[in-house]
């Protein structure tokens, strides 16, 4: 599958709408050209307790991204979490693959130890979530930096008061997603995986939500690399692919915005380790993943196809958020993918979110190289911690009853 210029993701939709009350004589034309460009405007309403925080597009223009070291917090905690589970009055795992949430913990106390091992836990469950938290996006952004630099985004809107390392994630009344423009498997994404250090352990805390509607739904890399059969596990993790930004900065500019950084192309492994956990997580996404290296393109589009609908479509690797007011989810963007609701029109629906730069991304073979350890599949030693040795080395895995009712 060579996806179309417009194949993407990070909330496209709302442009097109706001600026066809400006122009109706290109909306067809811009729909077509790209779905996804950030929303331009909001309802003017600048009573609104977050107003300062509402999109902001500045024309302003940065250099490129280099290279920067940076370490995982994950490797400094203790490995059983002590401080950071023992703060907490309940640990409740939502399913097997992926998604806890940490009752009882107030963001706003946590010490250095206990960043370290929330580090930890992302890296480990995928996901994490915090209900009800007071923590103001300050806070959120000093979190954020403990994990790593921060990242600014080249698109996607800034708040109003000028925090260029927040992203702004904002729909009310005024805009009416079209289900014409877009489809739900293309909006499975991990963040700006086109970068040459994607980003870590990010965090969104929605500040102004519907009583209902506006879920997020994640997606386990590492379930999905576990599901496969041994050869072709095998096979992935020889292969690299390539992610761009492109498709993003043109329907930014189709759409009147301005691109602060040029957009860039960058060959990831297709499947990476997590620095910290040594688990094997596969890094493509239909957002901004586009191709296979040195593969014939037959073969190339059907592999991203299938890993891209088992992302959007197999249950069992995900988790589906229901957000209420001042909750917050830190989820790990080296080895899962998400995707956000649009059914909440014409409520509104606000959230800020803060992104560390992570390392770049490890193949099987730069990792064990690195670290001389063997990289593991999760499922294989959650299923050996419980007592389930498997036959041939681990290599196979137990034969699970199908049924349909
Ligand atoms: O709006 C959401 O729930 C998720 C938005 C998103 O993909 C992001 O902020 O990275
Ligand atoms: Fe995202």
């Amino acid at each position: 599958m060579e996806p179309d210029a417009c194949a993407g993701a990070e909330y496209g939709i709302r442009a097109i709408h706001h600026r066809a009350h400006r122009r109706p004589e290109s909306r067809e034309r811009r729909r077509q050209q790209c779905f996804y460009s950030p929303s331009i405007g909001d309802d003017g309403d600048n009573t609104y307790a977050y107003a300062q925080f509402k999109p902001s597009f500045p024309d302003i223009s940065w250099p490129p991204l280099t290279e920067v070291a940076v370490s995982d917090r994950g490797l400094l905690a203790d490995p059983a979490k002590k401080s950071l589970l023992s703060a907490a009055s309940k640990v409740r795992h939502l399913t097997p693959a992926i998604g806890t949430e940490l009752l009882g913990i107030d963001l706003r106390q946590l010490t250095d130890a206990q960043k370290d091992e929330l580090a930890l836990l992302v890296a480990e469950r995928g996901v994490v979530f915090f209900r009800d938290q007071e923590i103001d996006v300050y806070g959120q952004l000093d979190i954020a930096r403990h994990f790593g630099p921060l990242h600014k985004h080249a698109t996607t809107p800034i708040p109003r008061n000028g925090l260029e390392e927040v992203h702004v994630v904002y729909n009310d009344s005024s805009r009416r997603p079209d289900p014409a423009s877009f489809s739900k498997l293309e909006l499975w994404h991990t963040d700006v995986s086109y970068e040459i250090q994607p980003p870590s352990t990010t965090s969104l805390k929605v500040i102004t939500g519907p009583e209902y509607g506006g879920d997020t739904l994640w997606s386990s890399g590492y379930a999905l690399y576990s599901s496969f059969s041994p050869g072709f596990q095998k096979y992935l993790e020889g292969l690299t692919a390539l992610h761009s930004a492109v498709a993003q900065a043109d329907g930014s500019r189709a759409a009147g915005l301005p691109v602060r950084r040029e957009p860039i192309e960058t060959i990831h492994p297709v499947v990476r380790v997590h620095p910290v956990t040594g688990w094997k997580s596969i890094y493509v996404n239909p957002g901004f993943t586009r191709r296979i290296i040195g593969l014939p393109k037959a073969e190339s589009d059907a592999i991203l196809q299938l890993l891209f609908h088992q992302i959007a479509q197999n249950p069992d690797f995900q988790v589906r958020f229901k957000w209420e007011h001042n909750d917050i989810a830190f989820w790990d963007n080296r080895v899962v993918t998400h995707s956000a609701t649009f059914d909440f029109f014409p409520e509104t629906r606000h959230a800020l979110r803060a992104t560390p730069h992570g390392e770049k991304p490890l193949s099987v073979a730069a990792y064990e190289k690195q670290t001389g350890k063997v990289a593991k599949d999760r499922q294989i030693e959650i299923w050996r911690q419980k007592g389930i040795e498997l036959p041939g080395g681990g290599d196979e895995k137990p034969k699970v009853a199908r049924y349909n009712d």
